[in-house]
């Protein structure tokens, strides 16, 4: 039997012109999700959606964090550490978003995401002995510093090199939905991260499987002295969604309640089978990328000003302030107690010897150490016995 001649499809004359872009577009496509304005007003037709005390406990974590970043650069610039990495101006993005999470869904930080993971309880402590790489340090000094794991409050390890966190998100979501666990992952990463090939694996995969992961991208404005305009020409990282094949939205990253909300959204359509989620947090990087950098190499001051006026905490104040939940008074008792409780931490984390003990070199290759590590730890003792040197290498002189 012959079989009919394929016919062409046919070619529509506006062809490519149906769809085309124009400037801002996108911008009116993925409008700017808020729920509480500048000076900290619920916006017209919002709702607060969020417990009262919730939204308490969270600006005591914002305030927290900020206190923490702020002391912890103070202490490199001292000379007490060598590294640190912090959030100041993009508390909202971590801490509202955690929040809307279960217990037991996994995080999977980029590298500013301390506060989520003292949100699942890593004690101030620990997290500072990892900055000092001392004893008290749960990987023992092997990691970089200000590269916290905290596996107890189901917080992956922090690892610097960028997007690699979002496939393995997508992998830990597969593994839950095959498993029927309610366990919905975060990953979180920034606009520069958009552009490693890790985002399309992990967001295509993700959307092709269906499997229930939230994708928090952290976009404020830089990848360390790139701005975003030079990383992508689309207006929005939240349209990259389409492409993918799936929900896209783009929230103000310096609005806790609003980045609260659309994860608890992006959350629970998630766990009904309806996918992943591409939240864009629109939010500031208002310091240097990190202690290693100077952004007065590459950016003017006066780009940060009207950032000021948009800064979460101040945001949250106003608005427990106007319900009635914070007055001065209760901020300065609130500011005081978070001081403490880091002086208290700090002097806690310094108290422990200066290093993990060289035996534990051996420790954590294998679950068991296995008959090379047990030979080499054999070896290492011996001569360490013959010379006590051997256990400090710094000291051996020629
Ligand atoms: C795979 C990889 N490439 C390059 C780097 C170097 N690097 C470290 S941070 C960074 C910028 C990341 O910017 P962004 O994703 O926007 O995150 P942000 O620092 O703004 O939070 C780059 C390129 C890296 N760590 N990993
Ligand atoms: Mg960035």
């Amino acid at each position: 039997m012959k079989h009919a001649r394929a016919t062409k499809p046919p070619v529509r004359a506006d062809a490519g012109t149906a769809r085309e872009w124009s400037p801002g577009r996108f911008l009116e496509e993925f409008p700017l999700y808020r729920v509480v304005d500048e000076e900290g007003r619920l916006l017209e037709g919002a709702e607060l959606e969020i417990g009262e005390a919730e939204l308490l406990a969270l600006y005591r974590w914002m305030v927290l964090g900020r206190a923490l970043d702020e002391r912890m650069v103070t202490l490199q610039r001292q000379g007490r550490i060598g590294f640190y990495i912090g959030a100041i101006g993009e508390e909202a993005t971590v801490f509202g978003a955690v929040a809307a999470l279960q217990p037991q869904d996994w995080i999977f930080p980029s590298y500013r995401e301390h506060g989520a993971a003292f949100m699942r309880g890593l004690p101030l402590t620990t997290f500072m002995a990892n900055l000092f790489g001392n004893a008290g340090d749960i990987v023992q000094g092997r990691q970089m510093p200000c590269h916290e794991t905290w596996a107890p409050g189901h917080f992956v390890s922090i690892s610097s090199p960028i997007a690699t966190q979002v496939t393995q998100a997508v992998g830990a979501a597969w593994a839950a939905r095959i498993q029927g666990d309610d366990m919905v992952p975060i990953a979180f990463f920034g606009d520069g991260s958009t552009s490693a090939h890790d985002f399309h694996t992990g967001l295509n995969f993700a959307a092709v499987m269906k499997v229930p992961v939230i994708f928090a991208c952290r976009n404020n404005g830089w990848a360390i002295s790139t701005p975003s305009a030079s990383q992508t020409i689309s207006e929005t990282m939240a349209q990259k969604a389409i492409g993918y094949g799936m929900r896209g939205e783009r929230v103000d990253g310096n609005d806790l309640v609003a980045v609260w909300t659309a994860t608890r959204r992006a959350r629970q359509r998630a766990a009904a089978g309806e996918g992943p989620t591409l939240l864009e947090l629109v939010t500031y990087r208002m310091e240097g990328h990190s202690t290693s950098d100077d952004p007065r190499a590459y950016r003017p001051a006066e780009v940060v000003e009207p950032w000021k006026r948009k800064d979460p905490i101040k945001r949250v104040q106003k608005l427990l302030t106007a319900r009635g939940l914070l007055d001065e008074a209760g901020d300065a008792a609130l500011r005081d107690e978070v001081r403490l409780q880091i002086q208290v931490a700090l002097k806690e984390a310094e108290a422990f010897p200066p290093k993990a003990p060289v035996e534990s070199l051996f420790e954590d290759v294998y679950a068991e150490p296995g008959w090379a590590q047990r030979e080499q730890l054999a070896e290492l003792k011996a001569a360490m016995a013959a010379d006590p040197r051997v256990a400090n290498p710094r000291h051996i002189e020629g």
